[in-house]
């Protein structure tokens, strides 16, 4: 018996439990113990019939993601599979909790499977950039036809309990004990009241139709749930050969950059919960107070509820708050309509919140967040006044999203209690929340947010304190590297299409005309004193806003819409472009799609290098965390820190210093690069050996 495996036997029953925390994940050790155990219960004369489960909250969560790099170790998991397809003692599996990818593609090579009650199982591997590489497009074509496994394989879904009933993907639905229901069924096939058999013994239909629709339905997406389809389509050969095409797409896939960016992706989700103060004791937050009942302050409020936590919202107004309330009311219906809520838990929330004009209404609330508008004075006057009427113990956090926290927390007699949480609008539904840690914040306050970014389900990123933080400090050098090369010929349009062709779903100057172009405005001029003479600054985009073309509210901006539909490229602004050019006396220059991506990224990647070695962020994971779930960087491109180490860091140098003979303000190297060239480490490097800081 090993450690990760435990073999038991009840009567003419022999059980495999997979014991290996945290998710049964099916490395090789796993695997390994599974296949030992089976032999010896299939060798064993006394066992009639197998079940397999798991312990802990899940079945499994499939392959062990992290051995991707890792070439295959034996037995495989097609190793494993064969050989319980092939055992001639009926073997059941017990689904519970989640049976996602190889999980299920170990169960569905099995003779019978069982689920537990809200289990949820699913092939997600296209969100890995990968297909089911272990019989999962066989196997489950044969249970369900082509067109619902094109549906779940492809979307990389999560089937319900009653669905995979339904579809047939497991025999029967029980509540409780996976163990008990497992033993139940064994008896119930010796019994013969149950049918056992191997799924391989069962053939699939063709259908043409679902597959030349879902061909074009994927054509100009990824390439993972295209090859996908054509594992699918080979369902209908025989199974050895099947499985042989399904194998061969699958590494070819693995080979792949898309795989790299998306597994990146996967673990940069759940690596930038490793701080320092991880172990300090947390304090409870039950209750939260909001202040600012404008976007920001309703998004937020939203998020705590549909967490099932009460709100009591702070207006200035009567009337203000009346909206809000009726605000979030709106987004908790959002939410049960998208299935986010039950009926139930819609109406807890609703009842749950409370829009009221007096800020003693926080007197004994576990954490207030403020979310008024982006100005000094107005916060550090909120933030007193929360200093005088919150309990002791109570957490004081800020919106903001560039004001110096340090100065916010001196404004209270508290400064260890005070944080700044900037969320991203829409806040209920934005996943990064960066957590800004002032110079005197406590280690268990910062703790405490943690947890409470986990149960808003957000990706919360730790930050110092610095303008514009993490996120939108690297946006403002990106947007300047984007305006600069608008300023030096490429058309602002080529630069939209560059970036979205590079898989940003909306390039720089659109985002610009859906957040409104005079805000960025209002931005610029309040740092106009303080810009160095020695930058270099666009006025195009002010020429365009002094026409009152403020972006899509005005519909116009770079471009022109019929409400909120782009129509084309704004004519006027244009010709501003032009304008601008030669007043400055500035020829164009010819920009492919590459240079502008080049330019753009690497200027995204030079600052938050900076960021880094200033220690801004923790890791350069947490930065592609950051630009993943706050900027819309593509995930299949992993984040600017996993890009940069596909590009080196010697020819991002090249790069830099090549720009920076027009421009050497702007373009500097940051030491780290040439620290990274001179000791041979990569980015993926400094994220191992700051894992655990
Ligand atoms: C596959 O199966 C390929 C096959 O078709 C072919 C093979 C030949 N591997 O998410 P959590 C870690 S592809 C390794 O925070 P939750 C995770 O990193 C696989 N590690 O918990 C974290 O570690 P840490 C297809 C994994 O309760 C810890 O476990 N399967 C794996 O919020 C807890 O995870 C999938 O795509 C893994 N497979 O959610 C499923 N899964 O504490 C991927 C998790 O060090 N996993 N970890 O940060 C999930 O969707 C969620 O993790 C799950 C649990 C729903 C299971």
């Amino acid at each position: 018996m090993s450690d990760i495996v435990r073999v038991e036997r009840d009567g003419d029953i022999g059980l495999i439990c997979l014991t290996k925390p945290p998710v049964n994940a099916l490395g090789v050790a796993l695997r390994s113990a599974v296949f030992d155990a089976l032999a010896e219960l299939v060798a064993d004369t006394s066992v009639r019939a197998i079940v397999l489960y798991g312990e802990g909250r899940l079945f499994s969560a499939g392959a062990d993601i992290k051995d991707f790099a890792r070439a295959a170790e034996t037995p495989t998991l097609p190793d494993l599979l064969k050989a319980l397809n092939d055992s001639a003692k009926p073997v059941v599996s017990v689904l519970h909790g989640v049976a996602f990818g190889g999980a299920l593609e170990l169960a569905l090579a099995t003779h019978l499977r069982v689920g537990i009650e809200g289990v949820k199982v699913g092939l997600p591997e296209v969100t890995l950039g990968l297909l089911p590489g272990a019989g999962g497009t066989q196997r489950l074509t044969r249970l369900t036809g082509i067109a619902p496994v094109i549906d779940i394989i492809c979307k990389g879904r999560h089937v319900a309990d009653s669905e995979a009933l339904e579809l047939g993907i497991i025999a029967r639905l029980d509540q409780g004990d996976p163990r008990d229901a497992g033993l139940m069924a064994a008896r119930d096939i010796l019994a013969g009241n149950l049918t056992a058999r191997p799924t391989d013994d069962l053939t699939v239909m063709a259908d043409d139709a679902a597959l030349s629709a879902a061909r074009a339905k994927y054509a100009k997406g990824l390439t993972a749930p295209q090859r996908a389809i054509d594992a699918i389509e080979a369902a209908t050969l025989p199974i050895d050969e099947g499985l042989k095409r399904e194998r061969a797409l699958f590494m070819e896939l693995m080979q792949g950059e898309e795989r790299a960016g998306l597994v990146h992706a996967f673990f940069a989700e759940r690596a930038t919960t490793k701080i320092p103060e991880r172990g300090a004791q947390t304090r409870t937050v039950e209750t939260v107070g909001v202040v600012g009942g404008g976007t920001m302050g309703v998004g937020i409020a939203t998020a705590i509820l549909i967490a099932g936590r009460p709100v009591t919202l702070i207006e200035t107004q009567v009337e203000a708050a009346a909206r809000a309330q009726k605000a979030i009311e709106a987004n908790l219906t959002g939410a049960l309509k998208r299935g986010k809520l039950t009926a139930d838990s819609h109406a807890a929330a609703i009842g749950a919140l409370s829009c009221v004009t007096d800020i003693t209404a926080l007197s004994d609330v576990d954490l207030v967040i403020e979310a008024i508008f982006e100005d000094m004075a107005t916060k550090t006057g909120i933030f007193a006044k929360l200093d005088a009427v919150c309990k002791q113990g109570c957490i004081l956090a800020t919106n903001t999203s560039y004001l110096d926290v340090n100065e916010i927390a001196e404004a209270t007699k508290r400064p260890q209690d005070v944080i700044g949480l900037h969320f991203f609008s829409p806040a209920h539904i934005m996943r990064l929340l960066e957590v800004v840690v002032g110079a005197k914040t406590a280690p268990e306050v910062t703790a405490t947010v943690f947890e409470v970014a986990r149960m808003i389900r957000k990706v919360p990123v730790r930050s110092e304190v610095c303008d514009g933080f993490i996120g939108n400090r690297i946006l403002t050098t990106y947007r300047k590297a984007c305006e600069y090369l608008v300023l030096d010929g490429a058309d602002f349009s080529d630069v939209d299409q560059a970036l979205e062709g590079f898989g940003f779903a909306m390039g720089p100057f659109a985002v610009g005309d859906l957040a409104g172009l005079d805000v960025a405005k209002a931005t610029r001029d309040r740092k106009a004193a303080t810009r160095p003479p020695e930058e270099r600054y666009s006025p195009i985009a002010d020429r365009i806003v002094d026409q009152g073309w403020f972006g899509r509210k005005t519909e116009a901006g770079y471009y022109v819409y019929e409400g909120t539909k782009k129509t084309g490229t704004n004519a006027g602004a244009v010709d501003i472009m032009h304008a601008e050019r030669k007043a400055l006396g500035l020829t164009p220059q010819e920009f492919s799609h590459q240079d502008i991506v080049d330019r753009c990224l690497t200027a995204m990647i030079m600052e938050a290098t900076g960021v880094i070695q200033e220690g801004i962020a923790l890791r350069p994971v947490d930065i592609d965390a950051v630009q993943l779930f706050g900027y819309g960087f593509p995930r299949h491109k992993g984040g600017p820190m996993h890009l940069a180490d596909q590009i080196g860091p010697q020819a991002l140098i090249n790069r830099i210093e090549a720009y920076a003979i027009q421009d050497p303000y702007f373009w500097r190297v940051p030491e780290l690069l040439r620290d990274m060239v001179a000791t041979g480490r990569t980015f993926a490097d400094l994220n191992v050996e700051r894992a655990e800081p």
